[in-house]
């Protein structure tokens, strides 16, 4: 079953204005993660790109508040993000930064190219001023009521609520992030990306049917973007931190952050190439190469409308195939909040549990916000470790091992006459995978990882229904045990091969005490892939219980901020 297909894989740039949080890891980081690692099992020629966002006011904002300059901001947070996706097993193959010099270049050739092609308009309007401040106020200076579904905190550029692409002058009720006071306008020019032009081929695009397996939160975000009209979208900025734009009567203007971040996976994409002697083009040029972008569902309109429009545009590039766009995730039924301290932090995660990043990643993938905001809290974590992961996967793994160990000294027993309940667990073993990899295809990831589990409990009900520890005392019965360990090591074979793209910490451990070194996807479901005689390590402890004292610590810490 080898995957000769390419796929360029990209996760949402997170802003390097601060740490990174379980509904980052949930909505974006971990389903990307167990997408590029099973096409890598399965063969495919994966490119699993990220970096740093840090660009734009958020960054600025940041600087601002703490006193300090925005290189002084991004380098801190690059480190702390660039760290914590690591500590977690997330798989990028580049994890690269948008202030890098040849982001700068090629994100400043873009636009120039664009420039020349007359692909822009120019309009001088009237925006948003800070006389004390003596600066424009862009995007996320501004902040305001909604116009389209009334929230009160919407963005210059965006309301996070109901993802709506905003202009500040659509704001009702607009003030300063910086004086909060009142606001003048003053004349500018600026460059526009005519989306309106771009409308009937984006209308087409999306609604073609190769796009049905796209989620049905993006396609109708898009669609009712698409029917309200498009509007021409300014992709330069009055600031002085960002990509400088290449045109002399631009003097002090930088692209819009949306324009150049998404132009970061093409950065990124070349820097690994720079570093790996390897070409960049299959990547972002091949028709047969497929583009897919994991964002949250706040990034919709970017992924989906204008950088495709800025694609299609420049016209070397290849259009995204999917965009798979999870909702949000809360915690402990509140929204998570950066302000209000309301998160779980990655790296203060792991200081509590140092070698937990899998239990995190299963919770996080076993309740993903896949279709509906979601909602994480520390009591369903603490149940689904201990009577999922330690009850379920662990147990079954821990009695194999540990019979074998009792029986034969860790060697791998022969199989002998196959029974009916024998066959019945074979089948279910070969076709799980399959099943598995299909859903995992279709960005159905929590379903994937149940099928998983489901193996693990197959394991489980066949052991408690054969007992072999029973049969062992009797010459008959040592047959039997020998043909039901035989099989139960072959099931976990299948285990440690399918459980890699969710938890792969766990997933090398087990490998480790099988002895093997294999993870293509085709040897899963086989009952064969281990030969009598294959010496197996001793067990080691998978999983641990969380006990309650260490749930209540956490929802006091929760409390106090
Ligand atoms: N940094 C927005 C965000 O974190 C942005 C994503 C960029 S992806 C090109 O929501
Ligand atoms: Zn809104």
């Amino acid at each position: 079953m080898s995957d000769s297909s390419r796929f360029t894989i990209t996760a949402a740039l997170p802003y390097a204005n601060g740490p990174i949080h379980i509904g980052h890891l949930a909505g974006v980081y971990i389903p990307a993660d167990i997408f590029a690692r099973y096409k890598r099992s399965i063969g495919a020629d994966v490119l699993y790109v990220c970096g740093s966002d840090e660009h734009g006011v958020p960054i600025t904002i940041k600087a601002k508040k703490n006193n300090i300059t925005p290189k002084e901001v991004i380098d801190k947070y690059h480190k702390i993000i660039e760290k914590a996706f690591l500590n977690f097993g997330i798989s990028f193959d580049v994890y690269d930064r948008t202030s890098n010099k040849l982001h700068h270049k090629i994100a400043s050739d873009f636009f120039k190219k664009l420039y020349e092609n007359g692909d822009f308009i120019e309009k001088i309007s009237e925006e948003y001023y800070d006389k004390s401040e003596n600066t424009f106020l862009a995007d996320r200076y501004i902040k305001g009521t909604c116009p389209i579904c009334g929230y009160e905190n919407a963005y210059g550029d965006q309301c996070e609520k109901c993802g709506s692409s905003l202009t500040p002058s659509q704001l009702k009720n607009p003030a300063s992030m910086l004086s909060g006071g009142a606001l003048t306008k003053k004349k500018t020019k600026h460059w526009y990306l005519p989306l309106d032009k771009h409308e009937s081929w984006l209308k087409n695009w999306i609604s073609n049917l190769d796009k049905k397996e796209w989620k049905q939160n993006v396609l109708g975000q898009c669609q009712s973007w698409l029917s309200s009209g498009l509007q021409p979208r300014a992709v330069t900025r009055d600031l002085d931190w960002g990509v400088k734009i290449p045109i002399k009567e631009a003097d002090g203007k930088v692209l819009y952050v949306w324009f150049d971040a998404p132009i970061g996976y093409i950065s990124a994409t070349q820097a690994w190439a720079n570093k790996k002697g390897n070409k960049w083009e299959p990547y972002w040029c091949d028709e047969n190469t497929k583009l897919i972008h994991f964002i949250g569902k706040d990034n919709i309109v970017f992924h989906c409308i204008i950088f495709p429009a800025m694609l299609k545009a420049h016209g070397d590039y290849i259009l995204p195939y999917n965009v798979p766009a999870n909702e949000f995730l809360n915690l402990e039924g509140k929204k998570i909040s950066t302000s209000r301290n309301w998160a779980v932090w990655l790296h203060e995660y792991l200081i509590d549990f140092p070698d937990k990043q899998d239990v995190l990643r299963y919770v996080l993938c076993i309740n993903a916000p896949e279709n509906k905001d979601n909602d994480f809290t520390w009591s369903d974590f603490q149940a689904r470790n201990n009577n999922e992961l330690v009850a379920i996967l662990g147990n079954f793994i821990n009695r194999v091992f540990v019979l074998c160990h009792k029986y034969w000294g860790g060697c791998i027993p022969q199989k002998n006459t196959i029974e009916k309940i024998d066959l019945d667990l074979i089948s279910e073993l070969k076709s799980k995978p399959k099943e598995i990899g299909n859903l995992i295809e279709n960005y159905k990831f929590r379903f994937a990882l149940q099928g998983v589990m489901d193996l693990a409990r197959l394991g489980n009900k066949y052991l408690a229904d054969t007992e072999p520890w029973k049969l062992f005392k009797e010459d008959e019965g040592k047959n039997r045990t020998e043909t039901i360990l035989n099989i139960s090591i072959q099931l976990i074979t299948t285990l440690a091969i399918v459980s890699e793209p969710f938890i792969p910490f766990t997933s090398q451990k087990i490998k480790n005490m099988l002895n093997i070194h294999f993870n293509d996807w085709e040897y899963a479901g086989k009952a064969d892939n281990l030969n009598p005689g294959h010496q197996i390590q001793k067990p080691s402890l998978l999983f641990s219980r969380i006990e309650d004292s260490e749930i209540a610590n956490q929802i006091n810490k929760l409390k106090k901020n």
